[in-house]
């Protein structure tokens, strides 16, 4: 697993040091994943948190799980940990009083959903509830410090873990950057956002790691990257922090990593 990018070669090449695990909102012993394909649960709609609705998992990827919302179509797509607070065993939102509802974007006359929901839910494969795992409690203060490295979703393709760099703090948040790009798909989030995972996290999880890109040699999309840049070639590359500061951009702001309206998959 993994084997085109391993952590304590990198750490040492470019001489950073990992965020230790407690810095996390993670489970220091990853959760098992259990859900199989195909199984129904109870989702907060990412669109529309508010909203509960029926989701069925399509994809399984280490301690994440691959969902689509019942009714909607198959381009909202999103990937959840199987111990996150945003997923729940079917039942629970009729337990607690609550209305399961049609997710954003419907794609039938909403007044057909109470048939869609009971059609959709009859001989339907629940998960139980022993596979959903209790969210772990959130890290005591914000410990993560500029340089620090760590694995990273990347929220414009969300599938993908990268290896990412602390580049900046401030209260209660980190800028997240990933290594080896050109800031288009860096972000600012909470300490405590489900999203980041020490060092090792998809080793554990057998979750894919992606390696860090390429940077400035990646300028077109499609275009083929040097496959093994040199050492040094990397080193000044993938540790900004060391050499010559790099403008970063924000991520809203459409760049050549990020063509505007292109998708950047
Ligand atoms: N297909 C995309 C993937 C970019 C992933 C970057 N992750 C930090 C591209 O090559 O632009």
């Amino acid at each position: 697993k993994n084997e085109h990018f391993n952590w304590d070669n990198y750490l040492k090449e470019t001489g950073s040091l990992a965020a230790p695990p407690h810095c996390f909102r993670q489970s220091r012993i990853p959760p098992s994943n259990d859900f199989k394909v195909g199984m129904k649960l109870e989702a907060h709609d990412p669109r529309n948190v508010t909203s509960v609705c029926i989701a069925t998992v399509i994809g399984i990827t280490g301690a994440r799980l691959r969902l689509r919302l019942d009714g909607s179509d198959n381009k909202n797509d999103f990937w959840r940990l199987v111990d996150s607070s945003d997923i729940q065993p079917i039942g629970t939102c009729e337990k607690k009083g609550g209305m399961l509802q049609p997710p954003l974007g419907f794609q039938m006359n909403a007044s057909s959903w109470p048939m869609f929901l009971l059609r959709t839910l009859n001989g339907a494969e629940m998960a139980p509830a022993a596979f959903f795992k209790k969210e772990p409690p959130k890290p005591a203060p914000n410990c993560f410090k500029v340089g620090m490295k760590l694995e990273a979703v990347d929220k414009k393709n969300p599938y993908l873990i990268c290896p990412a760099t602390i580049g900046d703090v401030r209260r209660d948040e980190v800028f997240i950057t990933f290594d080896g790009w050109r800031g288009a798909f860096d972000y600012w989030c909470k300490y405590d956002s489900r999203d980041i995972f020490p060092v090792g996290w998809c080793d554990l999880t057998e979750d894919a790691l992606q390696p860090p890109g390429n940077s400035v040699s990646i300028t077109k999309r499609g275009a083929k990257a040097p496959s093994s840049p040199s050492k040094a070639t990397r080193r000044s590359m993938q540790s900004p922090q060391k050499s010559a500061p790099v403008p970063t951009q924000c991520g809203k702001k459409p760049g050549r990593d990020n063509p505007p309206g292109q998708p950047t998959v």
